[in-house]
């Protein structure tokens, strides 16, 4: 996921673009066009296209069809078919102007199709038009692995991320953990306090739970209701008890004041921690499922706890 504009979708910024052709002519007049407005990237070749595509992640290509090697359809065909750059819009530009290539450009993914000799004012038009739509395709997509009260990752990015790093995880034979984390007596809260409070409370929650994470990799999201759960790459058992008894230190520390709890005075977490090396952590749900069980028998032991 490409970072969303901060100044909204439509606020103009300085965007990278690949531009794509194997004649320098042809460069020279994209580049001319569009370097004022956007940072510009070059490629000479098919392959070069593609690598740079994946090094650079630019906001948008410019391609050329006709080219040694590999063409431009291919380049298209080979971005759209990998995940890491199939959200890249790309516009051809082409000496053809045939009904057939244009189909067939369009067919293949692309976002539209220029044809040469360009003129300055109408790529600029074109680009403009695929980079607004690219921000709020992004801003979209965003949003959809958000949560709306706490802006933490939601279940559904939890989920994903959890297949993703499990295989990798599988694969390479590293270690791989997860932290279930549930507000104690959260009801009485709430009852106490008012829902609003509630509300509060969790957003409280969710930003002290992640000033704890310190490694790049670390995912944080709200599994649901008043609970949270943490995803812990290249860390075993150990690892993730240690970043577990952090958290439930951070939120008690956080010293958020409840009356009703018979724990502490304040808001406390109960924790359940599973590693994949972890007795019957085979799969994705049993690891969770191990996780829940130890969050179980935080909350029976006294809760404001970490089992695991
Ligand atoms: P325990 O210590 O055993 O976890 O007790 P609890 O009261 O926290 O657990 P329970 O599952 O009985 O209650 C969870 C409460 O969390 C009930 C529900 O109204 C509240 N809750 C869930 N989602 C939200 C939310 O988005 N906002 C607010 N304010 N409350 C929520
Ligand atoms: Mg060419
Ligand atoms: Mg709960
Ligand atoms: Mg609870």
């Amino acid at each position: 996921m490409t970072e969303a504009n901060a100044a909204g979708p439509d606020a103009p910024h300085r965007s990278r673009l690949l531009v794509v052709d194997d004649q320098q002519v042809n460069v020279q007049a994209l580049y001319q066009a569009l370097s004022a407005e956007h940072q510009i990237f070059v490629a000479t070749g098919g392959e070069q296209a593609l690598s740079l595509c994946l090094a650079k992640q630019p906001d948008l290509v410019l391609l050329d069809v006709v080219m040694p090697g590999i063409d431009g359809f291919e380049v298209c065909r080979r971005l759209k078919a990998d995940p890491r750059t199939r959200d890249i819009p790309v516009i051809f530009v082409t000496a053809s102007s045939e009904e057939e290539a244009e189909t067939h450009g369009l067919e293949l993914g692309a976002a539209d199709f220029i044809t040469k000799p360009i003129s300055p004012a109408i790529v600029r038009a074109r680009v403009r038009t695929q980079l607004t739509l690219k921000a709020q395709a992004d801003l979209l997509r965003q949003m959809a692995f958000l949560d709306g009260l706490t802006g933490v990752w939601n279940r559904r990015a939890f989920d994903e991320r959890l297949q993703t790093e499990w295989l990798r995880a599988t694969r390479s034979g590293h270690p791989l953990s997860v932290v279930l984390i549930d507000v104690d007596h959260f009801k009485r809260y709430n009852d106490h306090y008012g829902h609003q409070a509630g509300d509060d409370c969790l957003r409280r929650v969710a930003e002290v739970l992640t000033r704890q994470l310190n490694r790049p990799g670390d995912m944080l999201a709200r599994y649901g209701g008043e609970e949270f759960v943490c995803l812990l790459p290249e860390t075993d058992a150990a690892g993730a008890l240690e970043v577990a008894q952090r958290l439930e230190r951070g939120v008690r520390a956080e010293a958020i004041p409840h009356a009703e709890s018979v724990v502490d005075p304040s808001v406390t977490v109960s924790l359940g921690v599973a590693a994949r090396s972890g007795e019957g952590c085979n799969t994705t749900a049993n690891l969770l499922a191990a996780a829940d069980a130890q969050l179980y028998r935080a909350k029976t032991e006294g809760r404001g706890r970490v089992c695991g």
